[in-house]
């Protein structure tokens, strides 16, 4: 697989710590390549220097054959923009798609990304974002590929962007942190929003223990850990009735302790009162 000249090269795809399972490989096509420059810096960039990941870069007009190195078209039907040609994605996708790999196509029409489903991505070898612009892709893309790849079309929100490129920028950090060794301590997945109970987090604080006439929560002080424990769990659980009253119904139960069930059950039966005024 011969990237074109501008790709990144990719790291070497070490064998991540994991003898038996090498480092998962991300590919990602767009038209403006430098918009993925975030992804040497930080989190992601520091699993790339240590061979727990690798990630690649590819200039989409690599792809093209005409010395206007045209990617996209006028809309058959007619229509406001302009559609990105079928051919051009053809060519770079056959190049940068392993046999095994995931096809990720950002859309504003796709499902929307979460945290179930950047646990389900970060099982798999390889990921390729194709990051359209203009008015999308021609839709015949997703079609061909779903007959011999694994095909998504996701969103990050239902909100409107110009291109694909910040949602596989947030789709990729989602993903990477969650692979081995990439966090330093794997705990702290667990008391993070969207947690395995699925609430927000509680509120957190740290020195000085007196900001501007606000205090710390005196309990956060007491060094009696499972006070802290059970004050943190019934903050994490009002906040998410405060802010995220959907969420309230997807909790996964099995996870709260038995004062958060207690709670729970209080907190819904007080949002289905708010609901009915
Ligand atoms: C990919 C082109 C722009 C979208 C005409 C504006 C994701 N949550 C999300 N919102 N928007 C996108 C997104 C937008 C994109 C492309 C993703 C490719 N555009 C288009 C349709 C209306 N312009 C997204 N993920």
């Amino acid at each position: 697989m011969t990237s074109p000249a501008s790709a990144t090269p990719p790291e070497p795809r070490e064998s991540s710590m994991h003898p038996e399972r090498p480092a998962m490989r991300i590919d990602v096509v767009s038209i403006f390549p430098e918009y993925l420059k975030p992804l040497e810096l930080s989190l992601v960039g520091k699993a790339r220097n240590k061979g727990l990941v690798s990630v690649a870069v590819h200039n989409l007009r690599d792809w093209t054959t005409d010395r206007h190195r045209t990617v996209d078209d006028t809309p058959y039907g007619g229509g406001a923009g302009m559609v990105m040609k079928a051919d051009v994605w053809g060519r770079a996708l056959d190049e940068t798609l392993s046999d095994d790999a995931h096809l990720l196509i950002p859309t504003p029409a796709g499902r929307v990304f979460d945290q179930r489903m950047a646990e389900e991505l970060a099982s798999d070898p390889h990921l390729v974002l194709a990051c359209g612009r203009y008015e999308g892709i021609d839709s015949r893309v997703a079609q061909h590929y779903q007959n011999s790849h694994r095909v998504t079309e996701f969103s990050i929100g239902d909100y409107v962007l110009n291109g694909g490129e910040s949602a596989a920028l947030v789709l990729i950090e989602a993903v990477v942190r969650l692979l081995p060794e990439v966090l330093g301590n794997p705990e702290s997945v667990v008391d993070e929003s969207h947690n395995r109970a699925g609430t927000l987090e509680a509120p957190m604080y740290t020195k000085p223990s007196v900001w501007r006439g606000l205090e710390v929560p005196e309990v956060l002080a007491s060094g009696n850990h499972a006070l802290v424990d059970q004050w943190r769990k019934e903050q994490a659980l009002r906040r998410t009735a405060q802010i995220r009253p959907d969420l309230l119904h997807k909790l996964n139960v099995e996870h709260l302790s038995v004062q958060q069930q207690e709670l729970l059950a209080q907190l819904r039966q007080e949002s289905e009162v708010e609901g009915e005024n």
